[in-house]
């Protein structure tokens, strides 16, 4: 075990009463805020903040950080200034770290004070990590303005009785505050793992300011600055466990640690008007071309991921590594690599190597990745990380079986599970109460409607392939298909 922090003297003396970690315990210049974080969970703090703490010019890029649903995160981090660990949990062993690049960490529902940051000239950056069910994307890639709580923002923004209640109407809600007083161009930046999230998020933005006021959505065209970004750290929840390693380890309490993998990545790509930290410090890449890493990304890893979520689920299996050590699951994930692989580009991206990776980095089983922490969205996750790979392979006259199963393994999580964690939930239910390929039919739909496409060359016959792969963890073997 390796400690990057010294011990502070409480520990060193075995003090009986272990102290609280925050800026008098640990002192930390406090940087002004130039960055607005909208989403602050464990990732937020693992990637965007860490990277931002080792920023060369950290000194001048603090960060002001607003849950989502849910004050808690921002009342107990705000009690330690902000500051907090990061565990990083490798196989041999954790290291510690105090990250203190979060300066103000606020209850989302203050939509004042987000306001009045967002239209700080200061403000240079607001990084989102709202999740991808957040962007209320319709099937047709544009934002759903029938979406119940689209429609309540709306209608709280028309009247001006109220302040938004979703991420997106919240933003909005303080560009217009950032419109008004002047304060200029900025870059929003998604780090959300949704391809192109760069244009996803300017599509959501501009499609709910027009919706509400056109001077608003002309302004954000022409001043906002959207940056499309690859993320890559993997976060698992925090225990009751992690918090007594690092009492015993740093000697100080921490009620907000963060446990992540050694591994980081981020690839970025856009303009920033007003400047931003030099991420490329900590290892930012900044490339013109982001598909490529971004598909890499979503397919190999988080497309894997959804596959050993349901397809573990469904064995028994708790987590990640678990799960990748059944021989059934790791060979459904290869299979899916396979076919994901042969619709990226080869050489640049390293694909054996990136593959051989993963495996690695999946196996940590140091790292105890709940399977239900990435099985929750799943009809928005799988439209980005399982679609576009068995459209890729339909096109080109393979059946994309691997990609397949793993839609018809969530179709079978989604038919045993009570209380479904997705947007669509609703909708869901509906299909589920239906039967056979009609089931199948309708449950395809809500993924994708282009998988159900009846003008598409071979119109029904992904809902026979995804039919026929239907309970394939539940049977003794992998279906032949998804065999050699
Ligand atoms: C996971 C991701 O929960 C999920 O859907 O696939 O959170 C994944 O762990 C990260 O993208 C890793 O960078």
């Amino acid at each position: 075990m390796t400690t990057k922090q010294p011990m502070t003297t409480a520990a060193a003396s075995g003090a009986a009463t272990t102290p609280r970690l925050g800026r008098s315990l640990v002192p930390s210049a406090t940087a002004p805020v130039r960055i607005v974080h909208l989403g602050l969970g464990a990732f937020h703090r693992s990637h965007q903040a860490w990277y931002t703490h080792h920023a060369g010019d950290a000194a001048d890029w603090g960060i002001a950080a607003f849950t989502g649903r849910r004050p808690d995160a921002a009342l107990t981090l705000a009690e330690q200034d902000g500051l907090y660990t990061v565990v990083e949990r490798g196989d041999a062993g954790d290291s510690f770290e105090i990250v203190s690049s979060i300066v103000e960490a606020v209850d989302g529902a203050d939509v004042d004070r987000l306001a009045a940051l967002v239209a700080a000239p200061g403000t240079a950056v607001i990084t989102l990590t709202i999740t991808e069910a957040a962007y209320r994307l319709g099937t047709d890639g544009s934002l759903d303005l029938a979406a119940p709580d689209v429609v309540a923002d709306l209608a709280l923004l028309a009247s001006g009785s109220g302040q938004p209640a979703t991420p997106l109407g919240r933003l909005v809600y303080s560009l217009a505050a950032r419109r008004a007083t002047g304060g200029g161009p900025l870059a929003v930046v998604c780090c959300d793992n949704l391809s192109n999230n760069g244009t996803v998020a300017r599509r959501a933005l501009t499609g709910l300011a027009a919706a509400w006021n056109t001077g608003l959505a002309a302004w954000i065209e022409s001043n906002v600055s959207f940056v499309s970004t690859s993320v890559d750290r993997i976060t698992p929840r925090t225990t009751p466990a992690d918090l007594a390693a690092v009492e015993e380890a740093c000697g100080y309490r921490d009620t907000s640690p963060v446990v992540a993998e050694p591994f980081h990545s981020w690839v970025l790509s856009g303009d920033f008007p007003a400047g931003r930290p030099r991420w490329e410090d900590a290892g930012a890449a900044f490339v013109d071309a982001i598909e490529p890493y971004e598909n890499r990304k979503l397919w190999l890893l988080n497309g894997a991921h959804s596959l050993l979520a349901y397809a573990g689920q469904l064995r028994g299996h708790t987590t990640v590594a678990e799960a990748l050590a059944d021989p059934l699951c790791r060979q459904a994930v290869e299979r899916f690599w396979d076919e994901a692989e042969a619709n990226l580009p080869a050489g640049e991206l390293q694909l054996p190597a990136y593959r051989a990776a993963l495996l690695e980095r999946f196996g940590n089983a140091r790292i105890a990745h709940h399977l239900a922490q990435i099985a929750m969205d799943g009809s928005t996750k799988l439209r980005m990380r399982a679609v576009p790979v068995l459209l890729a392979e339909r096109a080109q006259g393979r059946s994309g079986a691997a990609a397949a199963l793993m839609i018809a393994a969530w179709m079978d999580f989604a038919a045993a599970a009570d209380g479904l964690h997705d947007p669509l939930a609703a909708d869901i239910a509906a299909a589920k109460a239906r039967s056979g390929d009609q089931r199948t039919r309708a449950l395809l739909a809500l993924v994708s409607p282009e998988l159900v496409d009846p003008a598409a060359a071979d119109g029904g016959a992904v809902v026979q392939l995804v039919e026929s792969l239907r309970g394939t963890y539940s049977a003794p073997a992998v279906p032949e298909q998804v065999r050699a």
